[in-house]
């Protein structure tokens, strides 16, 4: 394919790329690592970059120990319909909800927090889990005239998916990176994730369809 030029109307969409989801994380994520460097070298093509932040209370609903007699990776039933449950993960404050320390990004422009309602989980960066919780996000990107969102980071087949899924109902066109995420593959998920792409739109592509911006290091100290 003929590489993609970004302009300005396009913004980088970096999901969760925080310790817990890399290794040694608490929901180390396999080879979640590797997504760091890849992120890097893609936001020196960005103008634009927003970062997403899991960032749970507390014994948070999504958590498995919150919940009697069940394990990480079950699923239950919450009131806004199915949750996977998860290991205690990127509570608010702590070391593990830090960005990867590599991950280098001084231009980022916003920094999205999500799943912070204690009851509710949020593995898109646009809606929680109830699916009609809006995070604010939608009209952000509205409002600062973005049309073309392009994703990459953690989990692929979970916060990755759910996002791209819902900036295509929103209204943007959806790109996501798949060499710059990586999967937590749970039975079928990523199988799931390819189908629901290809159903709503979501366009996937890789690092190297990005034309690289010779004009100028965003991340570059006196940039306007
Ligand atoms: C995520 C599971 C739980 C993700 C977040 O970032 O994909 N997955 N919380
Ligand atoms: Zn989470």
């Amino acid at each position: 394919m003929e590489k993609m030029a970004i302009s300005d109307k396009d913004t980088l969409l970096v999901i969760d790329v925080q310790r817990d989801f890399c290794a040694a994380g608490a929901l180390a994520i396999p080879d979640g690592d590797a997504v760091v460097p890849i992120v890097n070298q893609l936001a020196q093509h960005f103008r634009h970059v927003i970062l997403t932040q899991d960032w749970h209370t507390p014994g948070h609903h999504s958590f498995a120990a919150s919940h009697v007699h069940r394990h990480p990776y079950e699923t239950i039933q919450a009131p806004y319909g199915e949750q996977t449950l998860w290991p205690d993960h990127c509570v608010q404050g702590t070391p593990g909800a830090d960005f990867h320390p590599d991950l280098d990004i001084p231009h980022a422009e916003l920094i999205l927090r999500k799943g912070f309602r204690p009851n509710i989980d949020s593995y898109s960066a646009f809606l929680e889990n109830d699916k009609t919780t809006p995070t604010g996000l939608a009209g952000y990107l509205r409002e600062r005239g973005f049309q073309r969102i392009f994703l990459v980071g953690l989990a692929y087949d979970y916060c990755v998916r759910f996002s791209a899924v819902d900036a295509v109902r929103a209204g943007f066109s959806a790109f996501v990176i798949e060499d710059a995420c990586r999967a937590v593959g749970l039975p079928g998920s990523v199988e799931a994730t390819g189908q629901e792409f290809a159903e709503l739109g979501v366009k996937r592509i890789q690092a190297t369809d990005i034309q690289p911006c010779l004009e100028s290091n965003f991340s570059s100290a006196g940039l306007s």
